[in-house]
């Protein structure tokens, strides 16, 4: 039986780019081939639990504005309700994946040994419901910034009483996901971070997440989790100096704590923003080091400064991300998990489905112009040409020499090198002709 909270919407169909229907996709659909892949594969998009059923529409100066009937969400009866309805959206999109933080689909219970009880039950609920329906865990993580126990951290906290909680929330997520058959387990740092140095033995903390996360990867091993480790990088928000500030930050942790080989990255749009950088960049720079994981889709406020987390409306910026992506031969485990909420004002249960709908087609555009620009392989072509000094084999023997030689090489060959044009604009046109 429908709760009926949906009532009137009805399965969302690809219905082609001269839809006028408002609640049809018009690019998103998941069997077209894009480079020899079907994009539902290419895309994999998964729905977050947090801004979607948890989150109530409170901001700093309001409380709630939506009214659900799965509130208020400190019962076990509700939190089953919260998953029906979850489940029923998930049935209208027919995107194959969801993620949650523990605290999204059990209530807080207070104590450790209750959160784990509780945990065990919804996801064992949640597990019937994916059977039924088919829809996939793309991850699980904790919500370890949230409760007030969290509020100096968790595995940076100078109290190790709430280490070891920390410790146990997160086995008990792990747990949770390896039964769901998640794909990857991911850690954000939100309280990993400080207020003030005056109070903060930043090198203790540090070392303190470096050796947490190693239990997280030698845990992964012992049950057998065969999903990806991800961090998620964010420069600050909700803590005034966040650890993971941005991908490079995170892949100098990774390498000293050595765990580069084991662990990859959630990045988030939003947060490439506040770190002042484009999603494009954090991007590339996972992708240089092997350590592309997967994306938190959404969109931020280019002038709020804060995680403003909309959803994605912009092709250009989307097809970039792609881009950047396709050309790291996509995804493997990770996915395009909408990490983003409506505005407390959309209340309607249709504001919920329209914003998905919207996000999953701008990315399916985004994807098909990212297929067709590496197709067309003008960006590809222009890198080479600036960069092919280097293809021969006088440039490419200076990277095995030494300064003195290279200068004795400058004065033998009077070297005197000619400007050349970036052509920047050029190549921006050249991306728009794609959009
Ligand atoms: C918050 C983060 C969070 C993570 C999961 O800014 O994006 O939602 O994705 O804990
Ligand atoms: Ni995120
Ligand atoms: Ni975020």
């Amino acid at each position: 039986m429908p709760s009926g909270f949906f009532d009137g919407i009805e399965q969302i169909q690809f219905e082609g780019a001269d839809s006028k229907n408002p609640l049809a996709f018009r690019h998103y659909n998941p069997d077209e081939i894009i480079m020899g892949k079907r994009m539902e594969d290419h895309l994999r998009f998964a729905v977050a639990w947090w801004h979607s059923f948890a989150w109530e529409g409170g901001d700093p100066f309001g409380g709630p504005t939506f009214e659900r009937p799965w509130y208020p969400q400190d019962d076990m009866g509700r939190a089953r309700l919260k998953a029906d309805i979850a489940f029923e959206l998930f049935d209208l999109l027919g995107q194959p994946f969801f993620c949650w933080h523990d605290a999204d689909i059990r209530p807080e219970q207070g104590n450790f040994a209750d959160n784990l009880r509780t945990l065990e039950e919804i996801t064992d609920y949640i597990g019937e419901k994916m059977q039924a329906s088919g829809t996939k865990l793309l991850w699980g993580t904790a919500n370890m910034f949230s409760h007030r126990r969290w509020m100096a951290g968790a595995s940076t906290n100078p109290d190790p009483e709430v280490f070891a909680f920390a410790a146990a929330t997160v086995k008990s997520c792990m747990d949770a996901t390896h039964k769901l058959g998640g794909e990857n387990y991911v850690l954000w740092g939100g309280r990993e971070g400080y207020e003030t140095l005056l109070n903060t033995d930043l090198k203790a903390e540090l070392d303190h997440m470096g050796r947490f996360l190693n239990m997280v990867v030698e845990y992964k091993h012992k049950i057998g989790f065969k999903g990806t480790i991800l961090v998620e990088p964010k420069p600050q928000e909700p803590s005034k100096h966040q650890y993971d500030y941005d991908a490079a930050t995170c892949i100098g942790f990774l390498r000293k704590y050595g765990l580069e080989g084991e662990v990859k990255l959630n990045l988030e749009q939003g947060h490439a923003i506040l770190a002042g950088h484009s999603f494009e960049h954090e991007i590339a720079v996972a992708a240089a080091e092997g350590m592309l994981g997967s994306i938190d889709m959404n969109r931020n406020d280019y002038q709020s400064g804060w995680d403003t987390d909309q959803f994605p409306n912009n092709t250009p910026e989307v097809a970039l991300a792609y881009y950047y992506i396709l050309k790291a031969g996509g995804f493997t485990t990770g996915g395009t998990n909408f990490d983003a909420k409506v505005r407390r004002q959309s209340i309607d249960a249709e504001d919920l489905v329209a914003a998905h709908v919207g996000g999953m087609d701008i990315c399916a555009r985004g994807l098909k112009a990212a297929a067709a620009m590496i197709d067309d392989g003008g960006l590809e072509d222009a890198l080479s040409e600036r960069y092919s000094g280097w293809s021969t084999p006088d440039a490419a023997s200076m990277l095995d020499s030494s300064l003195e030689e290279i200068s004795a090489r400058v004065l033998r060959e009077n070297t005197n090198p000619e400007p050349q044009s970036g052509r920047q604009e050029i190549l921006e046109n050249y991306v728009n002709r794609f959009m």
